[in-house]
């Protein structure tokens, strides 16, 4: 009846894969905890049922006389407790300590929050919104958000931390396992909060497909796709699909099908045609004009965007007639 530990690969009842190095510690510890708490749970409701049918009131009766104490089981069910519980503490409290200390040698990848998606940004420069780590490294995230507090949350390597605006916030971890894992945010940030979802991939050491490959061919998409193509990446991986769709359905923000050359509604009253400037000033400094009918919620990419993928994200805006 007992579930089994989780092995590696497989997820069980209560678990995902144990997909980075100190998964399995943080399961076991939960395994502990909780059929310490079913036996406990068992054995007292087995003696309270067994009490309370064997002294129940009976009329014929007279009054029993209680014990007054019995120094041996109250000592075996005090020492018993506290050694269990203080091995859960000393268990989840250096656990804990590791955790927050992250090795000397790590991959450091930055990851901005942002109401409703992902960023991560590599060494070189190159940004994401699916974050990609390579198998059997030290990985270190440095964390920040743009607006309110987020919570980076990859189940499947027992990772959690707040992601808050105004400071920095660390996690690490190893991957032990080549494969695509979910990454959550797990701090309710607004309307599309249980949206605000995206993939950990984590690359083999070697190979056609390892880390190495992946990134220096992804970073260099600008020069190798269309300018479409390209600013149709741009889009994804900046997260603007988050608010603005292409196929004429408006979301958060507006739909960007059929929008291109048009007369734009702006708040106050003015009108805009939607050109080239109109975007790039609308993605730098969002609330210099707001349309008509919208809150003003999208977020400034202001120094967060290189020039070149504006020029793609202009080419594929074009392209939505
Ligand atoms: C959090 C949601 C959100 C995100 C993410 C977002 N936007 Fe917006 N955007 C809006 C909203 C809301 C408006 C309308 C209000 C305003 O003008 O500020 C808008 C307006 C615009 C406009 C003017 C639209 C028009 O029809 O006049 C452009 C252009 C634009 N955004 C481009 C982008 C690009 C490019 C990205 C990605 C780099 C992006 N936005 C990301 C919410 C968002
Ligand atoms: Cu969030």
């Amino acid at each position: 009846m007992m579930l089994t530990l989780a092995q590696a690969g497989e997820g069980t009842f209560w678990f995902p894969a144990q997909a980075a190095e100190d998964a399995a510690k943080v399961d076991d510890l939960f395994y502990f905890v909780l059929y310490v708490s079913v036996f406990f749970f068992l054995l007292i409701m087995t003696i309270l049922s067994i009490f309370v049918i064997r002294y129940r009131r009976r009329d014929d009766s007279a009054p029993q006389k209680s014990p007054s104490h019995n120094t041996v089981l109250e000592i075996v069910w005090s020492v018993i407790p506290t050694a269990l519980v203080v091995y859960m503490f000393y268990a989840g409290f250096t656990e804990y300590l590791s955790k927050r200390q992250p090795p000397a040698e790590t991959y450091e990848i930055g990851v901005t929050a942002q109401k409703w998606s992902w960023n991560f940004t590599y060494p070189n420069g190159h940004v994401t919104d699916v974050l990609h780590v390579p198998v059997d490294e030290n990985v270190s995230v440095l964390m920040t958000s743009e607006d309110v507090i987020h919570s980076f949350f990859v189940p499947a390597f027992r990772e959690k931390m707040d992601v808050v605006p105004g400071r920095y916030t660390k996690a690490w971890f190893k991957p032990t396992m080549v494969g695509e894992f979910d990454l959550f945010c797990a701090e309710y940030c607004g309307t599309s909060h249980s949206e605000m979802i995206t993939k950990v991939v984590v690359h083999p050491q070697d190979g056609p497909d390892s880390f190495e490959e992946w990134l220096r061919e992804d970073s260099d998409f600008l020069s190798k796709l269309s300018p479409v193509d390209a600013g149709k990446k741009v889009y994804q991986m900046r997260g603007c699909a988050q608010c603005h769709s292409t196929d004429g359905t408006s979301g958060n923000g507006p739909t960007f099908k059929g929008v291109w050359g048009t007369e734009r509604r702006m708040a106050d009253g003015s009108a805009v045609t939607f050109d080239e400037n109109y975007v790039r000033e609308s993605i730098l400094q969002p609330k210099a004009k707001v349309l008509v009918g919208y809150e003003p919620v999208m977020p400034t990419f202001q120094g967060r965007i290189k020039d070149d993928e504006i020029t793609a994200l202009i080419a594929f805006l074009k392209s939505l007639q």
